[in-house]
């Protein structure tokens, strides 16, 4: 009611805010003193290989997996067509460098876990090409025996636990699985992937609270590949600047160009070891899917002229131009590595044709039950 608001409600005396006063009972500050969040940027840092302590042998097993995944999923795409794989088909073209970037920074038995997005995470970490490819073949020898797909790969023995489809839904098992890391004190670090379009999802949100209040050691990673399906980020995200969201959860909050392997590989390491003595972060790496959404989107959401731009940024082509310059490599080795990885996938693709189905029975199996829970008799 307008008006009546004089007659209800009493004045308040200001109170001084004095040193003792500043924290109530349960711990919250009553001073309004927002101070500057812990964000961190990688990206134009100027770093080289001897700058990070890379030797040429490693740059040049970094620069074969990005190779692996590219040329795995080119003709992963091309069976797709030739309808060797049904289903869904979600290629993560153009973002190679977060995946190697990560995966050389850290420890192999970091848990990795991520969205459907899954296979270049995966060969990353050291999957096999022959196990990945039966498996969008949907094949018994596939990683999953050839029943979740594309977009579940597993493999449980190289720390790599999927693959999932509810966006946003693999967020609170990789904060789960952070907190079995610091229950059992491996030191390990849970690196948790999702993509721009999850970090609406309140699942995102209240893991990221347990994730700090917890002090676990996870990093919340965010895929920014600037489109969810269609949608591009600042049409569907009040706040673009994902990584800024740290700030609400106390956590460090890091932008990182994922177009550049080196900073990818610079930010992971260092966040990831903060991470393991219980300073999670918000990684925001900013990367591009140079294809659709999946294998049937007429990407009327952006322009050709959009998409040549961002070729010009291939995280592929900056690494090489970087190892010729830099003598690492010549072109002819970088060259003959290329024919060796597009053998690798033809092989994997024989491997897959030749491996039979899931027998029927087996679709019984690899389902978890639990014999004794109170709620089945
Ligand atoms: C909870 C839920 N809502 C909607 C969908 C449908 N869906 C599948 S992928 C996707 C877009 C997600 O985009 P993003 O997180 O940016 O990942 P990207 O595809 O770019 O890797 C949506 C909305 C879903 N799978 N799960
Ligand atoms: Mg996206």
């Amino acid at each position: 009611m307008a008006g009546s608001t004089k007659s209800t409600t009493k004045k308040r005396t200001p109170r001084k805010t004095t040193a003792k006063s500043k924290a109530t009972a349960n711990g919250a500050s009553r001073a309004f003193t927002p101070e500057p969040g812990d964000f961190r940027r990688y990206w134009d840092s100027g770093h080289t290989h001897e700058s990070l302590g890379l030797e040429a042998e490693t740059l040049l097993a970094m620069y074969r997996s990005m190779m692996l995944q590219r040329r795995f999923e080119e003709r992963a795409a091309q069976m797709y067509g030739r309808q060797k794989i049904s289903g869904f088909l979600h290629l993560y073209i153009g973002q190679e460098a977060v995946s190697v970037g990560s995966v050389w920074a850290t420890r192999p038995d970091d848990p990795i876990i991520t969205a459907y997005r899954d296979h270049g995470l995966a060969l990353a970490r050291g999957m096999s090409s022959k196990a990945g490819m039966a498996e969008l073949f949907g094949k018994i020898d596939g990683c999953s025996r050839g029943k979740g797909g594309s977009m579940h790969f597993f493999d449980v023995e190289k720390s790599f636990y999927g693959g999932h489809g509810i966006v946003g839904g693999q967020i609170p098992v990789g904060v789960g699985m952070a907190f079995a890391l610091k229950y059992k004190e491996t030191g390990g670090c849970a690196l948790t992937y999702f993509g721009d379009g999850a970090i609406n999802q309140g699942a995102f949100h209240e893991a990221a609270n347990l994730a700090a209040l917890y002090e676990l050691p996870v990093l919340l990673v965010v895929e920014n590949n600037e489109y969810a399906m269609g949608t591009a980020v600042h049409r569907a995200t009040a706040e673009p600047d994902l990584y800024k969201q740290a700030y609400a959860y106390g956590m460090t909050g890091a932008i990182v160009d994922g177009m550049d392997v080196f900073e990818v590989y610079h930010a992971m390491k260092e966040l990831a070891d903060e991470a393991r003595a219980g300073k999670p972060a918000l990684v925001e790496i900013r990367t591009y899917r140079y294809r659709g959404h999946s294998m049937s989107d007429p990407q009327k959401y952006r322009t050709k002229e959009e998409l040549e731009q961002k070729k010009d940024e291939d995280p592929i082509l900056v690494f090489k131009a970087y190892l010729l310059e830099n003598d690492i490599a010549t072109n002819e080795q970088l060259d003959a590595l290329d024919e060796e990885v597009k053998a690798e996938v033809m092989e994997a693709v024989e491997f897959a044709e030749n491996s039979p189905f899931p027998p029927l029975e087996t679709m019984y199996e690899d389902i978890y039950t639990q014999e004794d829970y109170p709620f089945l008799a």
